[in-house]
Order: structure tokens, then C-alpha cells, then sequence
């Protein structure tokens, strides 16, 4: 019997033979091939599909070795942002070996692509890597237009009336929103900007030290 065991090294093994009949030594040889029982990616799942930008998800990861535990393999998750050509780890973090299951998180930063990003998940016994791709979607946060003022409902012509616009965002600041103002006088009449004058941008504090 030849049983190679979980230590063994993969590889073509040489066995020889010798035989003795106490004057003359012969032998001969033959080749057994060992191999690597190679790693299993047994699920990956994700809290999430899709995520807003600045947000975090989990991956939860099982694989399985004949020779190695699962904690003891090495296991990667990289992904590639669209568009993208390079394969990235920068937004993976928080690895850990947990209640018999592999972790990471993702954090999505305010500056991250937006669309469908491709995971990649690695497990490598150390003589053979193998993987699954996913595929998670980053959305962006919608600006919010959270309040608007006007000092008056009506105006005689040639009368100003000011207009307050409230807007929030997660990823881009108040003043780097793009605010466009348009009217229309009846519901099938074009929508224009005559009339518009004088847009700038006053901090949210100082407006309300102005009232
Ligand atoms: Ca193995
Ligand atoms: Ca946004």
C-alpha cells in the first residue's frame, strides 16, 4: 500500500523496488502521481447587492480543504471598480475568522465609482488558488432638495421676490451642487430661466441669522 498522507507533497513520486537474493541486488522503479486535493469555495454571501456610497457591507465566505481547516486557508477578496482594469483591495477591510466562516467588509467611500463592481474571492490551500466573482452595484446618494422659501407669493411686475433653496447631499458639499431654476406660465408652455437672476450661495447659519 502507498498512502500518502495530509503532509504529502503533490508532485510525481518515484518508488523502487529492490530485490535481494543475498549475492546480486536488482530493482526497478515506477511512478505514482500525487496530487494537491485542491480547495473548495463552498458559498459566499453578501449582506447586501447593492449599496449606497459611504455605506459598508459583509461578506460572509465558507471553504473547505481536505488537508487544511478552513481557518488556516488563505482567503482573499478583491474587486475591480467599473470601468477598471486593475483588480483593488483598498475599500476591503475588517478580515476575520468568525464562527466557523470568513468575513470582510466593504466601505464604500464617497469617492467611489458608481455602478457594478466585480468581486473576485480567493482561496489558495498554498498549491492551488481557486476563485468566485460576484458582482455588487454602488449607487450614489441622491441630492435632496430639503426646503424652499419664497419672501412672497405674488409680485406686482417689476417686483423681486427671493427665493430660498435648502439642498443636501452625502458625497458633494451645498456649494458644489448645481441648482438650475426654471418656470413655466402654463402647464404646456415651455420651461425657461427668464427672470432669473442674482443665484449665489449663503452658508445654512447665516441664513438663519438673517430671519
Ligand atoms: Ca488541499
Ligand atoms: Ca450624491
Amino acid at each position: 500500500m502507498f498512502t500518502p498522507d495530509m503532509q504529502a507533497s503533490p508532485g510525481s513520486y518515484t518508488i523502487r523496488i529492490i530485490c535481494n537474493d543475498t549475492d546480486t541486488e536488482v530493482f526497478d522503479e515506477l511512478f505514482i502521481q500525487v496530487y494537491n486535493n485542491e480547495p473548495l469555495i463552498v458559498n459566499v454571501k453578501s449582506s447586501q447587492l447593492q449599496i449606497n456610497r459611504t455605506k459598508s457591507l459583509k461578506l460572509f465566505i465558507n471553504v473547505s480543504d481536505n488537508e487544511i481547516h478552513e481557518k488556516n486557508l488563505d482567503v482573499r477578496v478583491i474587486y475591480k471598480s467599473p470601468y477598471d482594469l486593475n483588480w483593488q483591495d483598498n475599500y476591503i477591510n475588517n478580515k476575520k475568522y468568525v464562527n466557523d466562516h470568513w468575513q470582510f467588509d466593504f466601505v464604500a467611500d464617497k469617492n467611489a465609482k458608481i455602478g457594478k463592481y466585480k468581486f473576485r474571492i480567493i482561496c489558495n490551500d498554498s498549491y492551488t488558488e481557486v476563485f468566485e466573482d460576484i458582482e455588487i452595484l454602488v449607487l450614489n446618494n441622491v441630492p435632496i432638495i430639503d426646503k424652499l422659501i419664497i419672501s412672497e407669493s405674488s409680485a406686482n411686475r417689476t417686483e423681486s421676490i427671493q427665493i430660498i433653496i435648502n439642498t443636501f447631499d452625502v458625497e458633494t458639499q451645498d456649494q458644489d451642487l448645481e441648482i438650475d431654476i426654471t418656470h413655466q406660465i402654463t402647464t404646456d408652455s415651455f420651461w425657461n430661466d427668464d427672470y432669473i437672476s442674482n443665484q449665489k450661495y449663503i452658508q445654512k447659519n447665516a441664513i438663519n441669522r438673517a430671519r
